[in-house]
């Protein structure tokens, strides 16, 4: 059986429990691997080794530590199809979304690299004769990264490459349920020939090993993607020690659907946000607000399309439709799909476990669309993470976007109108971090920020420039080169 250790000051090693769990293939059961479960001991081992590296590798010129970004993104595009079918097999996700998620690791990995001849700060004018002052950015010393399954590589480039070109070292705890994709990543690193002791991958629980880097002093800030009630917890506990995070949590993204609008179109983005990915990506879209004329008539479309969507294992090419990742997932989902039908709401289609034609051994949730839906009901405000959509009909733009932003969250959303009248008020009121006309909710490209308002983060954002705000502390310069004591606010007033 394949093992997965850790990977801490440059050396593959199991935890210090010697402790293995399974690693599953939610398609079918089968165990893929082991991964070694660690503890506290090996965060602290994992920090010193980030502590010894990072001091060295601040002074390194960032074009420099570029350099090995790029071998990584060279080496990523190389390996995508190997990359493609370990995430596939260990997340579900069907392969062509696969090979897309490492695409959008490779594109980071270029875009990233090229800020090592970036990095821009300030050079702006004292108030002072002979004076000079300028803003640059310096590293803050190690960066603790917590990632989850849904997005396994894209997600850990969009922390670890900005981390590593800003001079940052990295202490890397993966989800449990995708240690594979994590170890070929880090592989690629060690590959492209990033020093030892930079990046440093501990596996093992988020109560035991997240909670160690959450609390341990000399991980300097925590960059998590995951579920808002963990976010919250890390939050308090490293806002207790003044410990910078950025965190990135649930969406409720909804796509409205106005009464002039494409809706052969919007049929696909609707079909594409809410069951690609089985829907358990944070920007999958769980809400359909339509205005009352078409509502009956997108309704008939999207019953008429959802019958191509075929489920399977995500390996073959032909599946649209993959599994949930795991079994308690599948059971959550299944649950909030009777919390609907208790509510009132009209289930169209789906709505069971899938379990005909060989599926019964992986993790299968049928295509599940609910009417009739109000914003009050639980499926209407609460973060399902799997197949399921909920259609809300609405009478004017003015009240869609009043229910697209009653819910907590504020990740994605979308509109589709011919009116650019419309639109441009959609753009200024939609209260979310990502906002897509005439497409779905999902399609983040990576030189942009991603993330959301109110209870999705924190202010802080993934991706695009940025993201160096995260790993990043601003440090302003003056230089006084006129030979006297020159008093700002003072002297030259
Ligand atoms: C996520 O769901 O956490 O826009 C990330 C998208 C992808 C990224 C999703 N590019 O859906």
């Amino acid at each position: 059986m394949k093992k997965i250790l850790n990977y801490i000051n440059g050396e593959w090693c199991p935890s210090s429990t010697g402790k293995f769990t399974p690693v599953l293939n939610p398609a079918n059961g089968q165990v893929l691997a082991e991964v070694t479960q660690s503890t506290q001991e090996d965060v602290d081992r994992a920090v010193q080794a980030a502590k010894n590296a990072q001091k060295e590798w601040r002074l390194v010129p960032a074009p420099e530590r570029a350099d090995i970004l790029y071998k990584v993104g060279y080496l990523l595009k190389e390996r995508k199809e190997k990359l493609a079918q370990i995430l596939t097999s260990e997340m579900g996700k069907v392969i062509e979304e696969g090979r897309g998620e490492v695409q959008e690791a490779i594109d980071m990995a270029f875009y990233v690299a090229g800020e090592g001849r970036r990095l821009f700060g300030d050079t702006v004018p004292s108030e002072l004769r002979n004076k000079f002052a300028m803003s640059v950015r310096v590293p803050i010393g190690i960066a603790g990264l917590i990632t989850p399954w849904n997005f396994p590589i894209a997600i850990a480039s969009w922390k670890s490459l900005p981390a590593l070109v800003t001079g940052n070292a990295v202490v890397w705890k993966p989800a449990t349920e995708t240690p594979m994709v994590a170890e070929e990543f880090v592989k690629i690193y060690e590959d492209a020939g990033l020093p030892k002791g930079l990046l440093n991958l501990v596996n093992g629980s988020g109560s035991v090993v997240g909670n160690a880097m959450v609390d341990h002093p000399d991980i300097d800030l925590i960059s998590f993607t995951g579920s808002n009630e963990v976010g919250k917890e890390i939050n308090g506990r490293a806002g207790a020690l003044l410990k910078r995070t950025s965190l990135e949590m649930g969406g409720k993204n909804a796509i409205t659907v106005l009464e002039d609008a494409d809706l052969d179109l919007a049929v696909e983005g609707i079909l594409w946000g809410a069951f690609g990915t089985a829907g358990q990506r944070c920007t999958a879209t769980s809400r359909v607000i339509v205005h009352k004329d078409v509502k009956e008539e997108l309704e008939r479309k999207l019953l008429a399309s959802i019958e191509g969507l075929k489920m399977g294992d995500g390996l073959d090419e032909s599946v649209k439709v993959g599994p949930v990742i795991n079994r308690s997932s599948l059971e959550r989902i299944d649950e909030y799909v009777k919390i609907g039908q208790e509510e009132g709401a009209k289930l169209l289609t789906g709505g069971r476990i899938v379990s005909e034609n060989g599926l019964d051994k992986g993790n299968f949730y049928a295509p599940t669309i609910f009417t009739d839906v109000t914003p009050e009901m639980r499926i209407a405000k609460e973060e399902i993470f799997g197949p399921v959509v909920s259609i809300i009909a609405v009478t004017s733009l003015e009240e869609a976007i009043e229910v697209n932003n009653s819910v907590e969250f504020g990740l994605s959303s979308a509109i589709y109108s011919a009116d650019v009248n419309r639109i441009f008020q959609a753009m200024r009121d939609l209260d979310t971090g990502l906002v897509y006309v005439n497409a779905g909710t999902s399609g983040a490209e990576i030189h942009l920020p991603f993330g959301g308002t109110k209870g999705t983060g924190n202010g802080h954002r993934d991706s695009g420039v940025a993201s160096l705000d995260v790993y990043t502390e601003w440090k302003s310069i003056y230089v006084d080169y006129s030979g006297k004591l020159q008093r700002a606010q003072i002297d030259n007033n």
